[in-house]
């Protein structure tokens, strides 16, 4: 008798080898950096061709040299609609067919008052959160319905789903990534194409630096006394996803960190 051991990653990569015979490529944006660079290592271990997307194609060449060829570096900031139809059109046409889309790119910028925000700050997200995603989807999705097979995961977030102080601007983004999504799939319903969303809670990663534009020990005070998620525990939900069977859409996963309720209930405590 014969005993074959499996890991979940290559069990992963099994159920979807088995449901088409094409070699499975997937685009990740914001890879250079916190959840979509975690996504992209995990999906090149699982055995994927990942084609990384960020504008600090710096941090994606070293992630190459980490991860070996079937990753693959691409420059791209997803505020450029006409950059991002070069870009894909500029793949390798063996890089084209793209089975898996995780849009992750975005950001927050400040978090203010409304009426004391800084507009500059607000088209940033909502050019990036917003446009930039519905950008890449508009290049990306087509190729996935000719085809006939395709998975899109967007990272929305808790903020999508409720509104907290001061985080107004960001939050109208990510409740648009919610209904972006649910459109999308609403589109996509004759189709065997499946549409996700993950909602984060807090994360541990560049967001909050970004947030407040560098001060890393405001960022670093977010993430303090309490155990936040991390990139990884983002990616494998990922894989979780792409890995259940042709006929089970995940629609929405809503994940927080253990301490954390709500947006603003978060049980923080002094050692941790
Ligand atoms: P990071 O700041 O660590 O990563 C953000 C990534 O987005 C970077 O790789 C950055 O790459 C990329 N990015 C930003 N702007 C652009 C742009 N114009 N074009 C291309 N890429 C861009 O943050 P996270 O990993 O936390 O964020 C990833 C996603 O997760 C975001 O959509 C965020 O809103 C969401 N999220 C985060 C949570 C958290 O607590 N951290 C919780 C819920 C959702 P580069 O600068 O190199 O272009
Ligand atoms: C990022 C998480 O709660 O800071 O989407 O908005 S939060």
């Amino acid at each position: 008798m014969w005993l074959i051991a499996v890991t979940p990653a290559a069990f992963t990569l099994l159920v979807l080898r088995m449901t088409s015979t094409a070699q499975l490529t997937a685009l990740v944006t914001g890879a250079s950096s916190g959840i979509g660079r975690a996504t992209v290592a995990k999906l090149v271990s699982a055995g994927w061709r990942v084609i990384a997307a960020a504008r600090r194609t710096d941090r994606l060449v070293e992630l190459q040299q980490q991860l070996g060829a079937n990753l693959l570096p691409l420059s791209l900031d997803v505020t450029r609609r006409s950059d991002i139809d070069a870009a894909v059109a500029g793949l390798d046409p063996d890089w084209q067919t793209i089975d898996l889309l995780v849009n992750n790119a975005g950001l927050g910028r400040g978090l203010d008052k409304l009426h004391e925000g800084n507009p500059s700050d607000w088209d940033e997200m909502i050019d990036t959160n917003i446009k930039g995603l519905l950008a890449i989807t508009r290049a990306i999705v087509p190729g996935m319905v000719s085809r006939g097979r395709g998975q899109i995961i967007n990272i929305g977030s808790i903020a999508g789903r409720e509104v907290y102080p001061r985080g107004n601007v960001y939050c109208a983004t990510k409740h648009a990534v919610d209904a972006i999504t649910k459109g999308l799939r609403i589109d996509l319903v004759d189709t065997p194409i499946r549409v996700a969303t993950i909602d984060p809670g807090l994360v541990e990663t560049e967001f909050s630096t970004v947030r407040f534009h560098g001060d890393s020990e405001r960022a670093r005070q977010v993430y303090k006394g309490y155990t936040p998620l991390s990139g990884d525990d983002i990616a494998d939900t990922v894989l979780w996803i792409v890995g259940r069977p042709p006929h089970v859409q995940i629609a929405e996963v809503l994940i927080f960190p253990t301490a954390q309720a709500g947006s603003t209930q978060v049980h923080k405590s002094a050692d941790t």
